[in-house]
């Protein structure tokens, strides 16, 4: 058993869009085990994604993710961290196979939708930095 980190997007919140993503996880019959819905702040956004802080695209990342409410969403199952990331599809929509959600529902590598946990290393900071033991399902 694994535990991830699904993010709903600030684009796609906006969008209405967030039934529709959580269609697809019970149907694809993963747990929720954690779910809120918050606008993060400069600073949780910028240390969420401190990995990527060198990057050309960090400041842009971090105004899109505060630029409005995302839902924030621990899922567990049998291999769900390779299992979400399939359902997602890569990083640029464009890129994306028909039927993942950032081709669905993504409009741009920097508006793409939806977050996904890349190792079990990853799911777990981002799970810790986001959520308290106490707010998760055991
Ligand atoms: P991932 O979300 O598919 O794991 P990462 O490379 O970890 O992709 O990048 C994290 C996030 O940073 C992406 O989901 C996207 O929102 C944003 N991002 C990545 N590359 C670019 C870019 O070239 N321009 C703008 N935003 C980017
Ligand atoms: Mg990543």
């Amino acid at each position: 058993m694994e535990r991830t980190l699904a993010i709903i997007k600030p684009d796609a919140v906006a969008a209405g869009y967030i039934g529709e993503i959580i269609r697809r996880i019970e149907e694809e019959g993963l747990r929720l085990v954690g779910m809120k819905l918050i606008h993060l702040q400069i600073r949780e956004a910028e240390g969420f994604y401190y990995i990527h802080r060198d990057q050309p695209f960090f400041k842009e990342l971090v105004d899109y993710m505060t630029s409005g409410p995302s839902v924030l969403i621990v899922l567990e199952g049998v291999d769900v961290i390779n299992r979400w990331r399939k359902m997602i599809g890569p990083t640029d929509p464009q890129k994306a196979p028909r039927g993942t959600i950032r081709r669905d529902m993504g409009v741009s590598i920097g508006r793409n939708a939806v977050h996904g946990s890349d190792s079990a290393e990853s799911a777990s900071y981002e799970i810790n930095y986001l959520f308290k033991g106490t707010d998760l399902l055991s």
